[in-house]
């Protein structure tokens, strides 16, 4: 299935259905937050009842995005629903895999009615696609931007609100429109935004300059014990558990953005970040700018991405997981 054809296929199942649940990936990032929050503001714009659920919490740097509430799987909203008050279809998006939702997936039996359809919108690319139907383009750089396919599909004129979360997350997965995904489509879509009323003045300083000092703090620290490896076409920095509780005690740490720094060192070609999840066990993020296709790489640790952003789970001790990823990067470069 095209991805036209899938946005058809949405636009004729929607005229069958009052509600409709929405979902998106663990650790939602600014294309999540952003695409969940349009698309919910495009289907009430035609009359449908929408909740949104996501595994996580949303990240501080995000929520000015929220016009309505968001709920989380244990939200009292979803308890006890009555026959009439489930839903008939859940759309999820920018998930690679339907596991990426999380523990939403548990409750979807108590919320769904039977036979409801699920819907994968998805700019990532993956070899088991799932999904009764599919809208999935990995050549969009963001999953706002088929939301915007969508809601041309349906002949929904964007409100304000709606273009600034769509714009939040096509600058987020763009790196602000300077990751190797940017594209004159993605521009495109930017420029259409702003028509409509997105400020991206305004949003980018919410999402980049209102961090808080600790991110700063924690950054310096990483960036004082940046490695090179392999004649300094790998760079790594490391995050341990330690780092994490001196700058973060509360525990809501924020890094979004961190792993960029290490493909802005003259001559690296991969970059690495590295973070501490448990006791001998690591996610290791990666990043690449010369065509290295990343997922040849952490397919080998049973994880995904795109070309240029990738991540995966590592588990060792922080020397061994080191040695490991390094190793294994090493491979694919000349
Ligand atoms: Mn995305």
């Amino acid at each position: 299935m095209t991805h036209s054809s899938g946005l058809e296929a949405l636009k004729r199942a929607l005229s069958d259905v009052d509600r409709v649940l929405i979902s998106t990936h663990m650790n939602p990032d600014g294309d999540a937050v952003g695409s969940v929050l349009g698309l919910r503001g495009i289907l009430e714009s035609i009359g449908k009842q929408v909740e949104i659920v996501i595994s996580d919490s949303i990240t501080r740097k995000y929520r000015f995005l929220i016009d309505k509430p968001v709920l989380k799987p244990d939200s009292r909203e979803l308890e006890n629903l009555k026959e009439a008050e489930r839903f008939q279809m859940v759309i999820f998006l920018d998930a690679a895999e339907k596991k990426r939702v999380g523990d939403v997936l548990d409750h979807l039996d108590r919320w769904m009615s039977p036979g409801a359809l699920e819907v994968n919108i998805d700019h990532h690319f993956s070899k088991d696609v799932f999904g009764d139907i599919v809208i999935v383009d990995p050549d969009r750089a963001s999953a706002a931007e088929l939301v915007m396919q969508l809601a041309d599909t349906l002949g929904v004129d964007l409100s304000p609100v709606i273009a600034g979360q769509l714009f939040a997350a096509i600058m987020t997965d763009t790196g602000r429109f300077q990751f190797g995904n940017t594209d004159s489509h993605s521009l495109k879509a930017a420029a259409k935004l702003v028509e409509e009323g997105a400020d991206p003045s305004r949003i980018a300083r919410h999402i980049y300059m209102e961090r808080p000092v600790s991110y700063y703090r924690l950054l310096g620290n990483l960036l004082n014990s940046i490695e090179l490896y392999h004649d300094g076409k790998i760079s790594m920095i490391a995050m341990s558990s330690d780092n994490i509780a001196t700058y973060f005690p509360d525990g809501n740490m924020d890094s979004e953005g961190m792993v960029d720094f290490t493909t802005q060192v003259e001559g690296v070609e991969v970059g690495i970040l590295l973070r501490q999840t448990g006791n001998g066990t690591f996610k290791a993020s990666l990043r690449s700018h010369n065509g290295i296709d990343l997922r040849l790489i952490v397919e080998t640790f049973g994880g995904g991405g795109h070309a240029n952003a990738a991540g995966c789970g590592i588990e060792g001790s922080l020397e061994d997981v080191k040695e490991q990823i390094v190793s294994e990067v090493k491979k694919w470069l000349k």
